[in-house]
């Protein structure tokens, strides 16, 4: 542990020797399209299939009706419930939004399928959209009220965060092979979680378990929007059992951009105020979270998290915190890397920079101050957190060593003198990482191989190298004796996943577990092969934070803005492999960046997608990063045997707080005091102009 060697899932991965859900080899299958709703509320009137069915090579074609019995997603209730919409693997009688599936097509191949969708009749009604609140929580401590009447200053702060589409590389599919003999399914899913597959399909077909297998094989990219079930997968199994058939479906671009669940969208207002010495005396947020068409498996997570994540790493003695989850006519909304986190750390981060304005303070020294020190930790925040273990200021006073800041900001008052619109941010933020339990099960052959089986799956991340890395370490073996197995149902405990930054802690901590007790048997003298079972339990989340700092300079007459540096320190707890912690700060920076600078979904008011596709969606590319240096310090997690803290979604916080407040710092001798994002050339020269004198639109003729 603590060397990067070479990953090992790279030689087949990078080569293309990868297998993915889609080349899966099946007997016959029998290929999907469904019709998809082309309005975003109405109630069908009326569906003819009959010339589908009468194309050529058209199996079979479904309709709500034929899927109407079958039951409902669960859904994790981190957040007190009001009413879960119901689950529609196939529009019944009411459609929620555009793309959403109402009629599906089997066929021999996929271009039959589309031939016959092509002829699917549908009449709806329309009616008008209606957002319903499906969950909501408050929280609250202290007097706010008081605490605002005697403030010396109060600042404010709207947040809407653009809705973004997590497009991995691969999109979702599914392919399901049927055992007539047994009367089973072995279902390949693109998933982060492949018993969760099991179990709600379970329930949701009302088979089973063991009638079902799930294997994630290689998985391109997930980001959280591979954590929960579909529709469209469901439908894939329930037809490989109705007509006892192999089944394949595998999303086309457009059809991610519809139905996929998207994340963000989150709208928050924030109020804080201060005394005259700067101390932050309380914090007031509202966080909107909108759902979707239904609601995923981890679907209200963003609304807690973007929530109770508040207030990060500050001490605020009074505050009132509230979110509600509304379900609006859209494409479903889920965690998506970050899941809340970022919200929660932006609205923070700009409501402190704004504070430190207020009172004319350096933005790191306001930080500091008012940040809990070392031995306030461990702390409960009055939002149910238990920030475990750190010391926040050293992030700051590390990253104003290595960003050498005096230098920066000289630097950066000269150019803001010289006329140039030139921008510094820094951005502290918090990421909790998950809770509960993983599996593992290692055993220790005569031969003195190991194998690990790990209830944690992996989408291209290095979960395997990271693991036998543990386990090598922890059974004084050669990481090369060590085969990491998961992903299948059929050989892996069962396991929750791979999720929201809780692989290496918890997963991680289960093999140690395992390895650990292998080693004391093996020192009693017990013969080999000894294997060993643990669940593992953390005893809370362990909290990774850091600090960024961005600098960028923004064109005056075309609003382009240029990133120029990126300088972070993260602490990530015990680190297992350098290389793959620092790729996963980079990759999440990248999305930061690509939430904060351009991705962007839009609907229309009538609820239709105006960015379906790539060149209405802006990725980023290599081309929009900056340079970027990492450091990290290692204060080890008390709430887990490895001491981890997960990564996996720290870029995504840090970056768009940091970007926001360098973009803000850099317009600030214009009189701008807030932007949204994405901070396109569009929306700065948008705000460059509104700001400038004489350039008032339409004045300027
Ligand atoms: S957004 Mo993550 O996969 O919990």
């Amino acid at each position: 542990m603590g060397t990067s060697p070479a990953k090992r899932e790279d030689r087949v991965l990078v080569t293309g020797k990868g297998c993915f859900t889609d080349d899966v080899a099946l007997t016959d299958p029998l290929h999907i399209c469904f019709v998809r709703s082309p309005v975003a509320t109405g109630d069908i009137s009326h569906v003819d299939c009959t010339d589908a069915q009468h194309q050529p090579g058209v199996v079979a074609v479904h309709t709500g009706v034929d899927v109407a019995h079958l039951g409902n997603l669960s859904v994790n209730p981190v957040i007190p419930v009001d009413t879960v919409p119901d689950f529609p693997v196939l529009a019944h009688k009411t459609i929620r939004a555009t793309g959403q599936p109402v009629a599906a097509v089997l066929a021999d191949t996929r271009d039959l399928a589309q031939d016959g969708a092509d002829l699917v009749d549908l009449s709806i009604d329309d009616q008008t959209a209606r957002d319903v609140l499906v969950a909501s929580q408050c929280w609250s401590t202290g007097d706010f009220d008081t605490a605002i009447a005697t403030a010396a200053h109060v600042v404010t702060c709207s947040i809407r965060h653009p809705r973004l589409a997590p497009s991995p590389m691969e999109p979702r599919a599914i392919a399901v092979a049927y055992a007539p003999d047994t009367d089973t399914v072995t279902v390949w899913h693109s998933t982060q979680t492949p018993h969760r597959t099991r179990s709600e399909l379970a329930a949701i077909l009302n088979v089973n378990a063991d009638r079902i297998r799930v294997i994630a094989p290689h998985v391109g990219g997930a980001f959280g929007m591979k954590a929960s079930l579909y529709p469209e997968d469901v439908f894939a199994v329930w037809a490989a059992f109705r007509h006892k058939r192999d089944v394949k479906w595998t999303a086309s671009r457009s059809e991610e951009f519809l139905s996929a669940t998207h994340g963000r969208g989150v709208v928050s207002h924030g109020t804080l105020a201060v005394d005259n010495t700067g101390a932050i005396l309380a914090l007031k947020a509202d966080i909107h979270a909108p759902l979707g068409a239904w609601v995923p498996n981890s679907g209200l997570v963003t609304a807690w998290n973007a929530a109770r994540v508040l207030p990060s790493g500050y001490r605020v003695a009074s505050l009132e915190i509230s979110t509600r989850a509304i379900q609006t006519n859209h494409a479903p909304t889920g965690i998506y890397r970050g899941a809340g986190r970022p919200e929660a750390n932006c609205l923070m981060e700009r409501l402190v920079d704004k504070a430190a304005r207020a009172v004319a303070q350096d933005p790191v020294a306001f930080r500091c101050a008012n940040l809990h020190s070392a031995t306030d930790l461990p702390h409960d925040t009055a939002t149910g957190n238990t920030l475990d273990s750190g010391d926040y200021a050293r992030a700051l006073t590390l990253l104003r060593d290595k960003a050498d800041y005096a230098a920066q900001t000289a630097e950066r008052d000269r150019r803001q003198a010289a006329g140039e619109l030139a921008g510094l941010g820094i951005a502290f933020y918090v990421e909790p990482s998950g809770s509960g339990w993983e599996s593992a099960t290692v055993t220790l052959h005569e031969t003195g191989a190991v194998t690990v089986a790990s209830g944690s799956s992996s989408q291209g991340h290095g979960r395997e190298t990271a693991f036998a890395q543990i386990a090598a370490d922890a059974l004084d073996v050669d990481m090369n004796q060590v085969a990491v197995r998961f992903g299948d149902t059929a050989t892996a405990p069962e396991g929750i996943g791979a999720l929201a930054s809780r692989s290496t802690p918890i997963g991680g901590s289960a093999v140690l577990a395992a390895c650990t007790d292998i080693a004391k048997r093996r020192a009693k003298g017990e013969g080999l092969p000894i294997t060993a079972s643990v669940c593992y339990e953390n005893t809370g989340q362990a909290w990774g934070y850091g600090a960024y700092l961005v600098t960028l300079s923004i064109d005056r007459d075309t609003g382009v803005p240029t990133l120029e540096r990126i300088i972070c320190v993260d602490d990530t707890g015990t680190i297992v492999n350098p290389q793959l912690v620092k790729g996963q700060i980079l990759g999440g920076i990248a999305q930061g960046i690509g939430e904060a600078m351009l991705e962007n979904v839009v609907y229309d008011a009538d609820g239709q997608l105006l960015t379906g596709s790539f060149m209405d969606y802006a990725m980023p590319r290599a081309t929009d990063m900056a340079p970027t240096a990492l450091h990290s310090f290692e204060i080890p997690s008390p709430t887990n045997i490895l001491g981890a803290k997960g990564v996996g979604e720290a870029g995504t916080i840090g970056a768009p707080a940091a970007i926001l407040n360098a973009a803000i710092d850099a317009l600030s001798p214009l009189g701008v005091t807030d932007l949204q994002m994405p901070l396109t050339s569009e929306t700065l020269w948008r705000a460059i102009r509104t700001a400038e004198p004489g350039h008032e639109q339409g004045t300027d003729q």
